[in-house]
């Protein structure tokens, strides 16, 4: 784990990647057929999610922004001084600067991703800039991630920041375990600061999702794509729609390829069919209230101890301790 180019360290822990083959013949076989969302973000996916964000009707990465820049001064106050800062999922990097003072504060900044490459490449960048040491480190944050020890510098105290209302994908249940593992790795007398997507006027979501140059619909679609592609199956992308609504009881945005007709995936062998209108359930974003949210922390080792919002208190910066 020796320096890596301008890094101070690289650390990698060989995450699994998933084997897409595996999972689409294990969802489609389900009696309600469902396939992960990381199977969006191949490269021409992850394109057009950076589309989706720019979209008039697509509110969250913009209000996210616009909270954080909004409370930059007293979310940097509320930073322990010194503290070593670690992105989960930090894809492009892009969030980090929304730190600003809370970064000169800090001791270091590590970035973590599953995408060994997009990683390298952005924290490289970033430690061209930052006024702290940059580090490294390819890991899923669906499993335990051990530090080795003596690889990492021993800070004060962890700042977890995960950004993006990525916690919104997962179910309840999955969100408890992931923060319940965020606090074995980060240890005690860690803060986490996350980012989250908080409910609203449900036209507002749903146009959200169902963006009218159908951008969304063909990040829906491209999970067809791909299936086409890499896995060799034989479909018809125009038997599938993309269906994105509001579900008020789950509180969650639910997109859906659905069957506009009966029609069949074939892969690897086997025929999965669909009836007219059966779907295939492709994502959940939850959105939160801040005392739905605070519920959720209170059953791990995590309490809220502060939150932000932008003006209309559509997105929440939310802070937590153990
Ligand atoms: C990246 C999970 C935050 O749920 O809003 C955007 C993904 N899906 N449009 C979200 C997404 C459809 C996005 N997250």
């Amino acid at each position: 784990h020796a320096p890596y180019g301008p890094l101070a360290y690289f650390l990698d822990l060989h995450p699994d990647v998933g084997d897409f083959s595996k999972d689409a013949i294990e969802g489609l076989s389900a009696s309600v057929k469902s396939i992960s969302p990381k199977y969006f973000y191949d490269e021409r996916g992850s394109k057009l999610f950076d589309q989706i964000t720019k979209l008039e009707e697509y509110y969250p990465t913009r209000t996210e922004k616009k909270a954080f820049l909004k409370h930059a001064k007293a979310i940097s106050n509320s930073i322990g001084a010194g503290a070593a800062i670690f992105e989960y999922g930090s894809g492009s990097s892009e969030k980090v600067e929304w730190l600003a003072r809370g970064i000169e504060n800090a001791s270091a900044y590590v970035a973590m991703d599953i995408s060994r490459e997009h990683l390298l490449e952005s924290a490289e960048t970033l430690a061209s800039v930052l006024p702290v040491p940059v580090a490294a480190i390819c890991a899923d944050f669906h499993a335990p991630i051990h530090f080795p020890q003596g690889v990492l510098p021993e800070p004060g105290c962890w700042l977890g920041y995960f950004p993006g209302s990525t916690i919104g994908n997962m179910l309840p249940e999955t969100a408890v375990e992931f923060l319940k593992r965020a606090s074995v790795t980060l240890g005690e007398g860690a803060q986490f600061l996350i980012g989250v997507d908080l409910v609203k006027d449900k036209a507002v979501l749903e146009a959200a999702y169902n963006d009218k140059k159908g951008v969304t619909a063909a990040f829906n679609k491209n999970l067809l794509l791909r299936m086409q592609n890499e896995l060799g199956a034989q479909l018809e992308i125009s038997d599938f729609e993309h269906h994105a609504f509001y579900n008020e009881s789950e509180s969650r945005i639910e997109m859906h390829l659905r069957a506009e007709r009966p029609t069949a995936i074939s892969l690897d062998g086997r025929t999965f069919s669909f009836d007219a209108g059966e779907t295939l359930h492709t994502e959940n974003s939850h959105k939160f209230t801040v005392d739905s949210f605070e519920t959720l922390v209170n059953q791990t080792p995590w309490r809220l101890d502060k939150h932000w919002t932008d003006e209309r208190a559509w997105y929440a910066a939310c802070l937590l301790s153990n």
